[in-house]
């Protein structure tokens, strides 16, 4: 098997151009602005605006994700209701509900794309209920028209996670600008996660893209501590404001998003290839953006034993994103075994190293090691199988 000299992680920010990075740099020095709504912040929100195709009056940027998914939630009223949301995600999408006061009830997950199902949501819709929260996981899309029609059945908001699903639009196919529809127009609300580990970042941000157009006002309040002006505070708010460098980097890595998407095609197609013929990896193809690499095995063990191998023999850093689900975690334990699929899944996924610059080679290599790995007899190199 092939021992990388240096580590190789599950993933690695993109860096734009140092100099290019720094000629944004004395722009803000010059200012002497550093946040605040300041004139970066505000090239972001216009740009993102374009890049969507997104009204301005649509979107609102924040720090980071988890803080955006709280403030829109909050500010679509769930607190105090239950929302229906899958155990298949990270822990900040349950975590910002039950931060505002709202319960998450957890539905199972659709087998292939795995995310949130429709018909099990449906299941466990209440007059309690205010809200469903489904996951684009990985990048790959939800059913969107499922999920539509339960929130006009039920008069629920549909809110989607969509912090994996950047550059993810409605139409498969490369087609112009204007005819794309940014998956974030889904729903009531989507939110993007700008984290160095996602395939576009602004080294930590979030943005919220909405349906009703007065929520922006509400939003940017909530950001800023709800204060208005000196002397007035109009809600409970609190900090969540993107600043100008974190603006600065989005802006940056904006400028490259079509190659940075492209390169994760090439990678996605090198580890298909590599794995075309070989019964015990199994793909996950539904993402358009690529944005993780998953892999299914056919149990537990095989599994685990890849992960601890690649680590420890390989040097290799992949990830068992998003096990254990969040209904094996102590804080939604209330819902322990309600999700069986989800369970499964979980068990068996391991997500492989993906980010730009990632040489196609490592990933032969990495993909020839997880077929030693898997076609070894149990245990034949590491200890303790
Ligand atoms: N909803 C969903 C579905 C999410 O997945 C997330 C976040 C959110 C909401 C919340 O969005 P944010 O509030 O984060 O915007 C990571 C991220 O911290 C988190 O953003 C992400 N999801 C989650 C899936 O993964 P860790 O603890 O696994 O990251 P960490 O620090 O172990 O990094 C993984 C690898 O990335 C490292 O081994 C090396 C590399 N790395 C990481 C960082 C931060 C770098 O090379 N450079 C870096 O700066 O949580």
């Amino acid at each position: 098997m092939t021992r990388f000299e240096k580590p190789i992680f599950v993933t690695r920010p993109y860096l734009p151009p140092l100099e290019e990075f720094k000629r944004g740099l004395e722009g803000i020095w010059e200012n002497q602005w550093l946040t605040n709504n300041g004139p970066v912040v505000q090239r972001f929100h216009k740009e993102l605006s374009q890049y969507l195709g997104v009204p301005e009056t649509n979107l609102a940027l924040f720090n980071n994700g988890t803080l955006a998914l709280e403030l829109g939630f909050y500010a679509l009223g769930l607190s105090g209701g239950e929302v229906i949301t899958t155990p298949f995600t990270f822990v900040a999408t349950s975590h910002a509900l039950m931060r505002i006061g709202a319960k998450p009830v957890f539905a199972d997950i659709d087998p292939e794309t795995m995310c949130l199902s429709p018909e099990a949501a449906e299941r466990l819709i209440t007059p309690r209920t205010k809200a469903i929260v489904p996951v684009h996981v990985y990048g790959n899309v939800c059913d969107v028209e499922g999920f539509a029609r339960l929130g006009e059945k039920y008069g629920v908001k549909i809110i989607y996670d969509a912090a994996h699903a950047f550059g993810v639009f409605s139409r498969e196919e490369r087609v112009d600008h204007a005819e794309k529809k940014s998956i974030g127009c889904f729903g009531d609300m989507s939110m993007f996660s700008f984290h160095p580990t996602k395939l576009f970042h602004s080294c930590e941000g979030g943005l919220l893209v909405f349906k009703d157009a007065a929520l922006q006002e509400k939003l940017f309040n909530l950001r800023n501590f709800a204060i208005r002006g000196e002397l007035d505070c109009v809600d409970v708010g609190t900090n969540a404001k993107m600043n100008e460098l974190q603006a600065l980097m989005g802006i940056e890595c904006l400028k490259k998003i079509e190659k940075l998407l492209d390169y994760r095609r090439k990678i996605y197609d090198a580890y298909a290839d590599a794995f075309f013929d070989c019964q015990d990896v199994k793909l996950i193809p539904y993402s358009q953006n690529k944005a993780y690499m998953p892999v299914l095995f056919k149990d537990f063990s095989t599994r685990e034993r890849v992960y601890a191998e690649l680590k420890g023999i390989c040097n290799v850093y992949s990830r068992r994103y998003f096990y254990p689900i969040l209904t094996d975690l102590c804080p939604y334990a209330y819902a322990k075994g309600n999700c069986p699929i989800a369970e499964d899944l979980a068990a068996r996924v391991l997500t492989l190293p993906t980010y730009y610059g990632l040489a196609l080679d490592d990933v032969k290599a990495i993909s020839q090691n997880v077929r030693d790995i898997v076609s070894e007899p149990c245990g034949s190199m590491s200890k303790g199988c």
